[in-house]
Formats: structure tokens, C-alpha cells, sequence
């Protein structure tokens, strides 16, 4: 008899256990990368003044620790107003190097076209999978880290996680 009880003690805690662990996978998944509420437009002003950075296949952007996708966008947005907006973007092939040319503000018109001069860059990338759009975070190799009319910066890291 208590063996029996030691049995059903057992087995109660091995089903909490179990009920505990199904509880922590959906909050794992929780922790993921959020995408970014709202639309995000990435129709870019094609200015006269650009920077260019490089995107190499060697560096292996990730999206939640996995490779990014062919089609996948990354993009550089400046800020207007409140607001980040898009001043350049290329597209991820996976097979090859990339670069993404940021576009400068036209000082020929009066709105903000594109980035002012040492402005930060704000790195974007949206999935192809399902057009999404999250935050990315970057480390730099080489060259400028701010816009400069003619940079040319080389990206050591990207990731959205
Ligand atoms: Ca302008």
C-alpha cells in the first residue's frame, strides 16, 4: 500500500513536471524577434548623394540565430519627423555579397529626402516569408558608422534577434 502511494505521488509530480515545461515553450518562442507594428514603406528617394555599405555573404545575417532568406530586404531608414523612413535597402540572396546604398537628403528640396549628414543609420530587415519587419542591429568593420556623402563602410555583423 505505500509502495502505491509512492507511486501516485510519483506520478503527480511527473505530470506537473510535465504540464510546467509545456508552459515555458510558448513563452520561449515569445522571446523571439517582434515585428515592427504598423506598415513600413520601403520606397526610397533616389538622391544625388549616397554612401554605400557592403553587405558580404562571409558575415552571415541572421534572423533569430538562422541565416536570413533569399528576398529577404535589409535596409538602412533615417529619421523624418517622428517617423524612420526608408533611404535605401537591397535584397538578400544568400549567394553572393551585397550592398545597400543609403541615400542622402537632397539639399535642393525642402523636405527630408534621405539621411543629413552624420546622421545614425537604423537598420531594417523584412522577411520574404511573410513581409514582416523587424529591428536589426549591426556592428561595422570599416568606414564611417554615421552617413557621409561618398562613405563607404563595410558591415562586420547584422542580426534581428
Ligand atoms: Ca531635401
Amino acid at each position: 500500500m505505500k509502495s502505491l502511494t509512492r507511486s501516485i505521488f510519483l506520478l503527480m509530480f511527473l505530470v506537473f513536471a510535465f504540464s510546467c515545461s509545456d508552459d515555458d515553450n510558448p513563452s520561449t518562442t515569445e522571446n523571439g524577434p517582434e515585428a515592427i507594428s504598423g506598415s513600413v514603406s520601403w520606397e526610397v528617394n533616389n538622391t544625388d548623394i549616397n554612401h554605400t555599405i557592403a553587405v558580404q555573404l562571409k558575415i552571415n545575417p541572421t534572423f533569430d540565430g538562422e541565416s536570413l532568406s533569399n528576398g529577404d530586404k535589409i535596409g538602412v531608414f533615417c529619421k523624418v519627423d517622428n517617423d524612420y523612413v526608408c533611404a535605401g535597402f537591397s535584397v538578400w540572396t544568400g549567394s553572393e555579397n551585397i550592398a545597400v546604398t543609403a541615400w542622402g537628403d537632397d539639399s535642393q528640396t525642402t523636405e527630408k529626402d534621405g539621411f543629413s549628414a552624420n546622421e545614425t543609420f537604423v537598420w531594417r530587415i523584412q522577411r520574404a516569408a511573410d513581409q514582416k519587419n523587424y529591428a536589426a542591429s549591426v556592428e561595422y568593420e570599416s568606414g564611417p558608422e554615421n552617413f557621409i556623402a561618398n562613405g563607404i563602410t563595410v558591415l562586420k555583423t547584422l542580426k534581428v534577434e
